[in-house]
């Protein structure tokens, strides 16, 4: 059974329903907003609009992961966040941060976050251990291969399958590492490594793998290449309909968590979900 309630550093929360992560970006580069808030104060504002407009946390990132992203030095990535998780900790809601490094890790975890969103699953050298002496949640999400390559030529035997026996495993080391089951969360990780006839086989799935892995599940689409090539939309900012479409498709497989970056117009459709949709379709 999927845990009714996920363990997140300062915070419990009930996943009772849908909870929206809004996606602040603090890297130059980041697809769809990059450059944009870059300064701490920004990034403050920016964070403050986001809960505003109904974000339940903020997902800090510091390095772009985004196919064909340039490498971001340790220091850089450091000099980025930490600023930022110290400035949010009176901001109400966790506050999980995207990396991939274990040095990144302790030092916001120090810093105050309640949360690691790693799309490497916790595989860097001292991870798992790191996490086993905290109280944060972790996202362990998939991805075959490095941003800067992953989308070259992405090869799967059974892409369902295959992400889901890897989060099994990855969830299966982390609870034997002293991780409980009630702080993670795991993700299939839409766009790392895959076509977009593996991320629509992936969404297919969701409800099968939610059910399977026991595990709540995050769901990141928003403004991503796969709505581009299904719409046709080439530009980030044009897929926000797409995104907002995906989200309650994802809120509907039974998805916990909704990573993406227009929190207000994926929180007025999840009100609409939730009033509107007949008890008999759930
Ligand atoms: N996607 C991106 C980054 N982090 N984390 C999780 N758990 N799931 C995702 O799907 C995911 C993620 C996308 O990469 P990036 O280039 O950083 O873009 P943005 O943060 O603007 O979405």
């Amino acid at each position: 059974m999927t845990p009714h309630q996920l363990q997140c550093g300062r915070f419990t929360l009930a996943l009772d329903r849908p909870l929206i992560m809004g996606i602040l970006n603090v890297t130059p580069d980041s697809f769809s907003d990059g450059g944009r808030y870059d300064a701490l104060e920004l990034a403050v504002a920016h964070a403050r609009q986001l809960v505003g407009e109904g974000a339940d946390l903020i997902d800090i990132g510091g390095e772009s992961t985004r196919p064909g992203a340039a490498f971001v030095p340790v220091e850089e990535e450091l000099r980025r966040v930490v600023p930022v998780v110290e400035a949010l900790q009176s901001l109400g809601v966790p506050l999980s941060v995207d990396t991939r490094r274990t040095e990144v890790m302790r030092a916001v975890l120090a810093a105050g976050a309640d949360m690691i969103n790693d799309v490497a699953a916790l595989e860097d050298d001292g991870a798992l251990a790191l996490l086993a002496t905290s109280n944060a949640a972790v996202c362990l999400m998939h991805k075959l291969g490095e941003p800067q390559t992953m989308q070259a030529d992405p090869v799967y035997d059974d892409v369902v399958l295959d992400v889901t026996r890897y989060l099994a495993e990855r969830r299966t080391l982390a609870i034997d590492a002293g991780i409980a089951a009630n702080r993670i969360v795991l993700d299939p990780g839409f766009g790392f490594g895959k076509r977009l006839a593996h991320n629509i086989a992936l969404f297919h799935a969701l409800p099968a793998m939610i059910a399977q892995l026991e595990s709540a599940m995050l769901v990141g689409v928003s403004r991503k290449r796969m709505l581009g090539e299904l719409t046709g939309r080439d530009a980030a900012i044009d897929r926000v309909p797409a995104s907002v479409a995906s989200a309650m498709l994802a809120a509907q497989a039974g998805s916990a968590i909704l990573r993406v970056h227009d929190v207000a117009a994926t929180r007025d459709a999840l009100v609409i979900q939730r009033a509107l949709q007949s008890p008999a379709s759930n």
